[in-house]
């Protein structure tokens, strides 16, 4: 028999297990391993093969089932945003319950067996508004965002202060998901480069969360962008796409982090889209051969996206030269914006497979789909008729314009009103020289529609009217350039306008609050725009239709147990989408519609199918109502079918297909997508 002392040392790790088996929470533990130039969990080398999800994308009712099927991918983490505006609209008012529960959300993935990649802010680009910031930061008008501005720093620290405390129970180290939190992101593309705003950060991230947590940077993979965005203390992580040579961009990661775990933190699976350019996609066999090798390299490494969801309500960004992304994030991810499996969700999983255990069993199956058919409208009331409910507080008086900032509104609309000082019976010049009009104004005159000025593509449009008569400005936020210098981007009638050469002044200015409008159904049928059929104003000569909401009901088939299912929604007849072939022949500009969409109040985001590349818009099913009609609210502010004129339906449909790839050529806008590199150009 064995000397006694020495068999128990022997057996002990057979007993116990591995030695992160019998680490109690109190000892999790997750590190970098310099000498190992990997990360550690538990005191074992760990290698993350993540994938983005933004929760703020993606309904709450279908967290889980995202989840679920990333995990059946053979993921082991989960890399997501928070999105400081999305949590706190107006300042020191917040919101983390339902769609905002962060926390939930964290807890499901801790639930699947998923660990978490923290972004936790407070700028996250991500084609989201104002890369996340909030825009009440602008009430500041001089405000150096990401940067040591003390207002800013101050605005960050009380967020910082209210959102961390939350993050540090669900840290690997206490029992939690998250084994790293990003500071910042790409700080280094951006021009401020200012290093005590960076440490400022460090510091107040580890005053909240403890000196054990894993902070990390990312920045493309250029020494220009790891000079500015890259800290002592801070892990340097980069990102680059499938194609790029992994060997130099690793390189540069090793010139920041000469040893440790390689990581790139956004390997694209496809990519962002623009209203008007062609719906951008990636090869499968890109993605898969690409990431094939950075898994063989021992890379970590996060797919973005692995479902990129839906920019819902008026989340969307922009890049500069000013161009809006859609509602729609799909980015060609390996999940669908509805979460359907791919072709491309199956060829990661196989490469994955190759590398690490992928879980056995079944996939949540692609949710069905189903087609409602059509939903016919009928005009409501025109915004100028609604103004009463849109603007319960009544409007604001100014001299000049005032911002959407200025008058406290963040996103969506609002109406700025004057006089026309002098006779224009010949068509007249309405201008926005310095190209104020942020995003789009539909002009009216005395309630005849004129026509639509456009940041950076229509400054200047011929209108018509008396002395004295009603000159309104219908102004509409596309959403926030998200990315590169000009993030601080304001909203409304940004500079004067002017008629032939003299400034307009004396403005009426009503913010309107659609959101509450609408849930109150504008106040119900009657008054006095209120059931009649459309067209009583609409017979200006431009065939647009003045800005009005419509609004139909539609009740679920009784009699089918699986319903209701999820649905996408299109404008046919709104606007003719024409095939390629078509656009060649265009002569005409093509009939374009463009607006809001709520159903039961859920505003769905905007729609614009005659630019495109998106023509339907997502309804995720849990918005609908089996046990009463459905309410279906459209802000149509160009164009409206049901305008009486025309021969067009006015109708919207519920169909079972997503179609987000339908771009016509009405846009001359540069050929290339805007890349960040765009970002540079003038705003
Ligand atoms: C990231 O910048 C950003 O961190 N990003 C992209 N970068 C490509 C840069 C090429 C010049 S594409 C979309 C993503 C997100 O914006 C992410 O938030």
């Amino acid at each position: 028999m064995g000397t006694p002392g020495l068999v128990p040392l022997l057996l002990a790790p057979l007993l116990l297990g591995p030695a992160s088996a019998w680490r109690n929470a109190s000892q999790r533990t997750f590190e970098v391993s310099y000498g190992r130039d990997c990360f550690l969990k538990d005191g074992q080398p760990f290698r993350y093969v993540s994938g983005s999800m933004h929760y703020s994308r993606v309904p709450r009712f279908y967290w889980k089932d995202r989840l679920l099927k990333m995990k059946m991918a053979g993921l082991n983490a989960v890399q997501t945003y928070v999105p400081w505006n999305f949590h706190e609209p107006r300042p020191g008012q917040y919101q983390f319950s339902g769609d905002q529960d962060v926390e939930h959300f964290l807890q499901l993935a801790h639930e699947m067996g998923l660990l978490v990649i923290l972004r936790a802010g407070p700028y996250i680009c991500a084609e989201w508004d104002m890369g996340g910031l909030p825009a009440w930061l602008l009430e500041k008008e001089t405000i150096v965002l990401r940067s040591s501005d003390p207002d800013y720093l101050a605005a960050v620290d009380k967020w910082l202060g209210v959102l961390l405390p939350k993050m540090k129970p669900l840290l690997y180290q206490n029992g939690g998901p998250i084994i790293t939190v990003q500071v910042e992101n790409e700080y280094g593309s951006y021009f401020t480069c200012d290093f005590d705003y960076l440490r400022f950060l460090q510091k107040r991230f580890h005053y909240h969360l403890g000196d054990e947590v894993l902070l990390f940077t990312t920045d493309g993979a250029q020494e220009k962008y790891l000079q500015c965005g890259s800290l002592q203390g801070l892990y340097a992580t980069v990102d680059f796409g499938p194609g790029v040579n992994i060997t130099a961009a690793f390189l540069l990661q090793r010139k920041s982090e000469p040893r440790g775990p390689l990581v790139n933190s956004e390997f694209y699976t496809g990519w962002l889209d623009h209203w008007g350019h062609p719906h951008s996609t990636v090869k499968t066999e890109a993605v898969t051969s690409s990431l094939g090798d950075l898994l063989a390299w021992g890379a970590n490494v996060n797919l973005y996206m692995f479902i990129g969801g839906t920019n819902f309500a008026y989340w969307n960004g922009a890049n500069t030269p000013y161009a809006a992304q859609p509602t729609s994030y799909d980015y060609d991810a390996p999940l669908s914006e509805a979460g359907d499996l791919t072709e491309k969700y199956f060829a990661v999983r196989d490469i994955i497979r190759k590398f690490e255990k992928v879980p056995e069993g079944p996939i949540p199956p692609s949710t069905p789909k189903y087609a409602y058919g059509k939903v016919a409208l009928k005009k409501l009331k025109t915004v100028e008729e609604a103004l009463d409910i849109l603007c319960p507080s009544g409007p604001i008086k100014s001299l000049y314009p005032l911002t959407f900032v200025q008058v406290k509104q963040y996103f969506g609309f609002v109406l700025y009103r004057t006089t026309l000082p002098r006779d224009c019976s010949d068509p007249t010049a309405l201008s926005a020289p310095l190209g104020g009009v942020h995003d789009r104004a539909y002009v009216s005159v005395d309630r005849v529609p004129q026509g639509v000025l456009e940041r950076n593509k229509v400054l200047t449009l011929n209108i018509t009217g008396k002395a004295g008569a009603t000159l309104d400005l219908l102004v509409e936020n596309m959403g926030r350039v998200n990315y590169g210098r000009f993030n601080n981007d304001f909203k409304g009638l940004v500079s004067n306008l002017t008629l032939d050469c003299d400034i307009l002044t004396n403005w009426t200015i009503f913010p309107l609050n659609t959101e509450d409008a609408v849930l109150s159904h504008l106040g119900g049928w009657g008054g006095h725009g209120g059931g009649r059929h459309v067209g009583s104003y609409a017979h200006s000569s431009s065939s647009y239709t003045l800005p009005a909401f419509y609004v139909g009901n539609f009740s679920i088939p009784s009699g089918i147990p699986q319903l209701p299912q999820d649905t996408f929604i299109q404008f046919p007849g709104w606007t003719k989408v024409w095939s390629a072939k078509q656009l060649l022949l265009l002569t005409e500009t093509v009939r374009s519609v463009q607006g809001q969409v709520w159903i039961n109040g859920f505003n769905l985001g905007r729609y614009w199918p005659a630019r495109g590349p998106q023509v339907t818009l997502f309804v995720p099913q849990h918005i609908l109502l089996t046990s009463s009609p459905n309410t279906v609210t459209v802000l149509e502010l160009e164009r409206a079918a049901c305008d009486g004129g025309s021969l067009a339906p006015c109708v919207v449909e519920l169909v079972d297909k997503p179609v987000i790839n339908a771009t016509l050529a009405f846009d001359r806008l540069p050929a290339q997508p805007f890349g960040h590199a765009a970002a540079l150009d003038q705003a």
